[in-house]
This record gives structure tokens, C-alpha cells and sequence, in this order.
């Protein structure tokens, strides 16, 4: 008889890092609960977790390679699957040239372990600048106000939430999402704890979220205004010569340039635009630069969005003016053992705008385009179109705009490989899909949410259940498609050897891949410190407050807040998307326990609003935009701002033409048939989600 054993790891599925406990007998769970010993998450989970064991054990995980065909799809060989993909890639790019291969990585990359570790090999091996990811839907704007402030895009600072005693949340909803570029296992307990110790949570947000209603502050804000509103936060603290640059003054260059071009700003002139009055804007920066500490943090809600790139540099130069800057209770530098500022030399050539997407003339940053110009690119004929394509754990056709083109332009692909779990929206056009393990199956070493933790912390997971002989891991198959395309063999190499060897050359003592097994908890390395000085990557090692392509898309904004007053009638709403808790982006769903119940894809609205078009609650009604149109049921709800409304994003599950059953029980529509690949962030080319003006009727 099998014992009962019990088994510590991570849960990898958001950036959280939150610690479980699996109690399993053989390979059957028992139990998934939080583990109270992790010194990161402290005892925090969310349902989520629990449900791993539904993807472990789900009937509809791919487990071996298939091959459409003729007549349907065909279970292969991995070794017949990358001898046939090495020569098709091949034969491609010596008809097409390099950049003929696309590839587009989704979001899980992120948090499985190995990936990182084995994409450059990858990329090398194909040798194409066609990359795409689900970044430029996400956080693009971060890195590159990173990139040109502090000299590296991975330079991101993050909340000190831990000891902060004022933060101002813009865009972000971390009831619900657990927090994002703020890695903090447990935001319900530490928002809590900011106000037991006396601090203030002060959220701007078109939605009376979850978060806006524990917190103590809430204000509304028209979408894509908040660029707007921390630029005239700006300038009031110069205004009222509230700035206090601390510890900083001999860091920071370009303060006179910020003056000159932020003076215009004042409360009285966006007040109208963006919907608060010019007494409380004012409130809002002396409040924020009086406090004994303070943090500004913003998230997607001022990222996916027109003038994403503006909004998180106003957020940093906030932080900076306030001295709240790598300093205790502000915003401040983690220092993850596994360092990727670790090789980044001061003064690196930077990469924004080295080239410009054929199509759009999006630009380039850090190794990718935007992937709001992937269809374009696809579509129109000419020397370095995509003809052949790698979708590698990500499903754009539900998570990226416009994802019903995408969802026609993968038809018209010579060629196109899928390295995912399931046959789903998108992974339904490959020629090959390659199944990876995933969840309780895999190791896990946190290698890119370390870099964005609120505290230091270093833990490796060990696999809960071993995989099946015939499986493989993501990073082995990433090995394995370098190889078929070079013809070189594997190194020998495992993701493991690398992460020791990094760990024994980390800047902490002591670290090693057997330490942190024999330390199944994870291992505490202490609160944030002040570390700028290693951690800015500028060539002089200073701060750059006013970098000029941030002023030169200053013009851009004022000419969008004219237009807002002009375009109404035939979109007189504005979009937003909402997170659930019991969802994660477009692959969960295949859990019943997270998907029972009501349906949740609603369109939220104003009662007011939906009264005044004659729409009942509950009523099943029309919205358009200008890229496509859905059926939805409405759901009044009185804490949207009026004007605008809510969809859930990351469902639209097409059961007819994938193989994921249970999701098709709660299919939901996809927000991404409404959302326009044409709306960026011209600065950064990120995708602008946010306000997406559409239209609600009444299905005659
Ligand atoms: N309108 C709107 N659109 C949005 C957003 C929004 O707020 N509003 N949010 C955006 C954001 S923040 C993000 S991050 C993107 C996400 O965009 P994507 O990354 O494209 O979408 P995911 O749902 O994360 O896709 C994950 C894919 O990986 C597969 N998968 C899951 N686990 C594994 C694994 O371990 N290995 C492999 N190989 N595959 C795996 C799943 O089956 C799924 O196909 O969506 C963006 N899209
Ligand atoms: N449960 C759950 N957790 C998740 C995910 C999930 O799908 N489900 N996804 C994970 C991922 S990939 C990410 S990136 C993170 C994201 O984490 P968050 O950034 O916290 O994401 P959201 O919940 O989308 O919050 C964005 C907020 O911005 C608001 N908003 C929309 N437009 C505007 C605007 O123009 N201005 C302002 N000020 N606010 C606006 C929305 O109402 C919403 O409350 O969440 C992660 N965690
Ligand atoms: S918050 Fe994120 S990391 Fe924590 S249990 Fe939920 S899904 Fe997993
Ligand atoms: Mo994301």
C-alpha cells in the first residue's frame, strides 16, 4: 500500500508565487492547500491552485505530438514531429529568406521554468526578427520607460507594499489578479496591513473594482486619461514646491526639462478630460507628496492603453520628485538571485526602434514587434512576410486585439507549429502541435517574477508527479526544435545545471541548486534595499527624468483629448476588460470546479446608462465596434463609470472546433472580437485595449 506523501512546490499559473502544499497518494490529489511555511506567500492562495489537478488530469491534455491531415489529426511520433518541422522551417527560409518564420510567445512562458533559460538558442537557430509576444498586450510600457530612465528595460522598480504609507494604484486591480509587476503573494493581507499601520490605498479606475472597494479612496477616471492626470499631479508638486528629491539630487538629470515641459498641466485644464475635479487632482498630489512614504503604481489599466508608454513614465517621475524612489516605502529595486541585470553592461546599445515593423512601422524593442501588428504582417504580401509561424504556449487569437483576424490570417500560413497543452483557438490552425507537461508535472525555479518580488526570496520546486515516459518539457522541446533546425545536436545541457550554476555565481552566498532542495520551503534573503547604484544601467549611471521621447509624445495626447470631444455618436461607449478570479487569461476554463455557475461573461453597465437604451437587466443585447460585433447578456452594475462598460477577457471558447470540452460549457464570448488591432500606444506599440469605443443595442 502507497503511503500518503505531501509535496511543497510553487504554483506557477500568475506571477504571485504563492506556495502550496499537495497531499497525494500515488497520483491522485488529495489536497491542495496554501503552504503556511513559504516565507514569500506566508499562507496566501488563491481557487486557482486547487485546480492544477484538474489540468493534470484533464482527458483533453495533449500528451503526444498530433499532425493534422486530411483526416483529422494524427498522433506522432516526437521524433517524426521534429524531423518533419526542421525540414519544413528549412525548406521555408531558403525560399523565403529568415524573417519568414514568426514566432508569437504567450504568457506561461513567463512562469515556466526552463523557457527563458533555452529561448535565445532557439531564437539564434531561426535567425528571424518576426517575434511577437503577449508582452506588447501586456506590460511593453514598463521596459521601456525602464530602458530609457534607469538604461535597461529589465530595470523595473516595484511597491515597497510592504512598508509603504500611502500608494496610489492606477489601473490595477490586485484583489482580483494578486498583483502584476508587483509580485506579492497575498494583496488582500497586505493592502490590509497599509492600513492598519495607519497608510492610505487610493485607486483610480473607471470601475469600482474589488480593490477600489476596500480601499480608502477611490476616484473614477475616464479610460486612457491618466497620463493626463499624472502629468498634472506632476505639475502641482513643481507648482507647489512640494518636490523633494531626497537622496537622489546627484542621481537625477533633466529636472528643468520636466518643469518646462509639465508646467502647462495644470488641474483646471484635464479636470474636464479626465473626469475629477481640479480640487481633488490637487488633493491627490499633496496627499501623495506629503506622506511619510508613498509609491505610485500602475498597472494595466495605464499600460494597454493609447499613451501606455507616457503613463509609466509619469509614474516613475512621480515616485523620483517625491523621493520616493529606491528608498523604503516607495518604489524600489528587487534583487532576485537569478539576475537578469546581472550581465547588462552600463550604457548597452539600445534596442528600441532598431528596426521598424515592415508593415506599420511599429517599433522594435528587445527582440520583438508588436503583436497588434502580427496580422499585418502575416496578411501583406512581400519580402519578409510571415509564412511559417511558432505559437509557443500562447493563444492569441482570444488574448491578443483583434484576435478574430488573427484567427484568419493563421489559415493563410504555409506552415505553423503549436507548443502548447491543448487543441484550442488557436493552436487549432497549426500543422503540428507539440505537447508539453505543465503544472504539477514540472520543476519550478521563479526566474523572471524574483525580478519583480516585493521581497527577496529564492525557492526551487521539484516536480509533485513525474511525467509520463513519453512527455516532455517545454524546454526540452524548445532544445529539441533548436536542434532540428540547426542539425547540431542537444548539449547536454538541462535547465537545472544552469540555474545552478547561476545561483552559485549570484551575488548571495552560498546558493546552490542543493541548498534550495534541501530547503523545500524557500529560503528568506530579506525586505528590498536601496540598490540603484547597481542597479541603473544608464552610461553615466544617472536617472533620466525627462527623456525626450516621452515630451516628443506629449502632442500626441492633447491631440486625442480633442478628438475625444468630437467622437461619440456612432461608438458612444468606451470598453474596458475586467479579470475574474476564478479564470486566468484563456486556458483555465477547462476546470468545472472554476467555471461552475452563472455565466460569468457579462457586459457591465450602468443601470442608468442601459435604462436609458430601453435594455432590462440581464437582457441579451448587441455591441459593435469597429472591428466586429457580439451577442451579450447585460449585467447592471451601478459601480462602472457611466459611459463606460466591462467585459471579462480571455474567453470566446469555440467548442466546435477544439477539443476542450469542458470550457465549452461556459464558452463566453471573446472581448478580442471587439478590441481593434489598429488602437497602440504609437510610442510603444503596445496594444490599447483599453476604450475601445463601442456601441450597446437592443437585439430587435
Ligand atoms: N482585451 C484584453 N486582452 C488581453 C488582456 C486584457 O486585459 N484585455 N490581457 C492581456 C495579457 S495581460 C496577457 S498576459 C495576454 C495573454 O495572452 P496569451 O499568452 O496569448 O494567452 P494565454 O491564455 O496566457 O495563453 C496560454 C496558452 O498556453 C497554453 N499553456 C498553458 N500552460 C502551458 C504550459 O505549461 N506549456 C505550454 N507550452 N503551454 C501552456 C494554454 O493552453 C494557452 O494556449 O492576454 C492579453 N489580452
Ligand atoms: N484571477 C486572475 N488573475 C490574474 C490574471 C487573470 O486572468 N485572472 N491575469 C494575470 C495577468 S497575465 C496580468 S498581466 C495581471 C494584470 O493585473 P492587473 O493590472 O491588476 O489587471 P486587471 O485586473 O486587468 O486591472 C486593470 C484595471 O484597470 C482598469 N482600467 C481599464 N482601463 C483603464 C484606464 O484607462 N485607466 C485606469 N486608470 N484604469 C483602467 C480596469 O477597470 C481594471 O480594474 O493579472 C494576473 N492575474
Ligand atoms: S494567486 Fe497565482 S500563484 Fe497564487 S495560488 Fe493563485 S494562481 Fe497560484
Ligand atoms: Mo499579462
Amino acid at each position: 500500500m502507497s503511503e500518503i506523501q505531501t509535496h511543497y512546490r510553487t504554483c506557477n499559473i500568475c506571477e504571485a508565487m504563492c506556495g502550496i502544499e499537495v497531499r497525494h497518494k500515488d497520483n491522485e490529489v488529495l489536497s491542495i492547500r496554501a503552504d503556511k511555511q513559504d516565507p514569500f506567500s506566508m499562507g496566501h492562495i488563491c481557487p486557482k491552485a486547487v485546480a492544477m489537478q484538474d489540468y493534470y488530469k484533464d482527458p483533453d491534455r495533449l500528451k503526444t505530438p498530433i499532425k493534422k491531415t486530411e483526416s483529422g489529426w494524427q498522433d506522432i511520433s516526437w521524433e517524426q514531429a521534429f524531423s518533419e518541422i526542421g525540414e519544413k522551417i528549412r525548406e521555408i527560409q531558403d525560399i523565403h529568406g529568415k524573417d519568414s518564420v514568426g514566432v508569437y510567445l504567450g504568457n506561461p512562458n513567463a512562469h515556466n521554468f526552463g523557457n527563458a533559460i533555452y529561448f535565445p538558442q532557439f531564437f539564434k537557430a531561426l535567425g528571424s526578427i518576426n517575434r511577437y509576444s503577449s508582452a506588447s498586450a501586456d506590460q511593453l510600457p514598463h521596459h521601456v520607460a525602464a530602458n530609457y530612465m534607469f538604461g535597461s528595460g529589465m530595470a523595473i522598480s516595484v511597491p515597497d507594499i510592504n512598508r509603504t504609507d500611502y500608494i496610489l494604484m492606477i489601473g490595477a486591480n490586485p484583489m482580483v489578479s494578486n498583483g502584476s509587476m508587483m509580485t506579492a503573494a497575498g494583496m488582500p493581507k497586505r493592502i490590509k496591513n497599509i492600513q492598519k499601520r495607519g497608510g492610505k490605498v487610493v485607486v483610480i479606475d473607471p470601475r469600482r473594482t474589488e480593490t477600489a472597494k476596500i480601499a480608502d479612496q477611490h476616484h473614477f477616471i475616464k479610460p486612457e486619461q491618466d497620463a493626463l492626470l499624472l502629468l498634472a499631479m506632476i505639475q502641482v508638486i513643481i507648482h507647489d514646491e512640494l518636490v523633494n528629491l531626497r537622496h537622489l539630487k546627484s542621481t537625477v538629470v533633466g529636472f528643468q526639462q520636466l518643469q518646462q515641459t509639465t508646467s502647462e498641466y495644470t488641474p483646471e485644464s484635464v479636470a474636464n478630460a479626465i473626469g475629477l475635479s481640479a480640487e481633488e487632482i490637487r488633493q491627490l498630489a499633496h496627499d501623495f507628496a506629503l506622506a511619510k512614504s508613498a509609491v505610485c503604481y500602475s498597472r494595466m489599466g495605464a499600460s494597454t492603453q493609447t499613451f501606455g508608454g507616457l503613463c509609466q513614465w509619469a509614474t516613475l517621475v512621480l515616485n523620483i520628485i517625491t523621493g520616493n524612489f529606491d528608498r523604503q516605502g516607495g518604489a524600489m529595486f528587487p534583487q532576485p538571485a537569478f539576475d537578469l541585470l546581472a550581465r547588462v553592461n552600463p550604457g548597452k546599445p539600445n534596442s528600441y526602434g532598431r528596426y521598424q515593423s515592415r508593415v506599420r512601422k511599429l517599433p522594435y524593442f528587445n527582440g520583438e514587434f508588436p503583436v497588434a501588428t502580427m496580422a499585418d504582417e502575416i496578411q501583406t504580401k512581400g519580402e519578409r512576410q510571415i509564412k511559417a509561424l511558432f505559437t509557443i504556449a500562447g493563444n492569441p487569437v482570444l488574448s491578443a486585439p483583434n484576435g478574430d483576424r488573427l484567427d484568419t490570417a493563421f489559415e493563410e500560413l504555409d506552415f505553423m507549429v503549436a507548443v502548447d497543452i491543448y487543441l484550442n483557438e488557436t493552436t487549432k490552425h497549426a500543422d503540428i502541435i507539440l505537447p508539453s507537461t505543465t503544472g504539477l508535472e514540472v520543476s519550478h525555479y521563479d526566474v523572471f517574477f524574483n525580478s519583480f518580488a516585493v521581497s527577496n526570496t529564492v525557492k526551487y520546486s521539484t516536480p509533485t508527479f513525474e511525467k509520463e515516459n513519453n512527455q516532455m518539457h517545454d524546454w526540452q522541446i524548445l532544445k529539441a526544435l533548436t536542434s532540428s533546425i540547426t542539425g547540431l545536436p542537444d548539449d547536454g545541457s538541462t535547465a537545472e545545471m544552469i540555474l545552478d550554476m547561476t545561483l552559485k555565481s549570484s551575488s548571495y552566498d552560498d546558493l546552490s541548486l542543493q541548498k534550495l532542495l534541501d530547503n523545500p520551503h524557500g529560503i528568506d534573503l530579506g525586505p528590498l534595499k536601496p540598490c540603484a547604484n547597481e542597479r541603473i544601467k544608464t552610461s553615466d549611471g544617472m536617472i533620466q527624468l525627462a527623456p525626450q521621447i516621452f515630451l516628443d509624445d506629449l502632442p500626441r495626447l492633447k491631440e486625442y483629448s480633442e478628438q475625444q470631444k468630437i467622437i461619440k455618436t456612432e461608438f458612444p461607449f468606451k470598453m474596458i476588460s475586467r479579470r475574474l478570479i476564478r479564470s486566468h487569461n484563456t486556458w483555465t476554463h477547462n476546470s468545472y470546479r472554476l467555471i461552475k455557475g452563472k455565466n460569468p461573461v457579462t457586459l457591465q453597465i450602468h443601470s442608468q446608462d442601459a435604462e436609458s437604451l430601453d435594455i432590462e437587466n440581464g437582457e441579451t443585447v448587441k455591441v459593435r465596434s469597429t472591428t466586429g460585433e457580439v451577442q451579450i447578456d447585460v449585467e447592471f452594475y451601478d459601480d462602472m463609470m457611466q459611459g463606460v462598460v466591462s467585459i471579462p477577457q480571455g474567453w470566446g471558447h469555440n467548442h466546435k472546433n477544439t477539443g476542450m470540452n469542458t470550457a465549452a460549457k461556459q464558452p463566453g464570448i471573446s472581448i478580442n472580437s471587439l478590441t481593434d488591432d489598429s488602437r497602440v500606444d504609437l510610442l510603444t506599440g503596445n496594444a490599447a485595449f483599453n476604450g475601445t469605443p463601442v456601441s450597446v443595442t437592443k437585439i430587435d
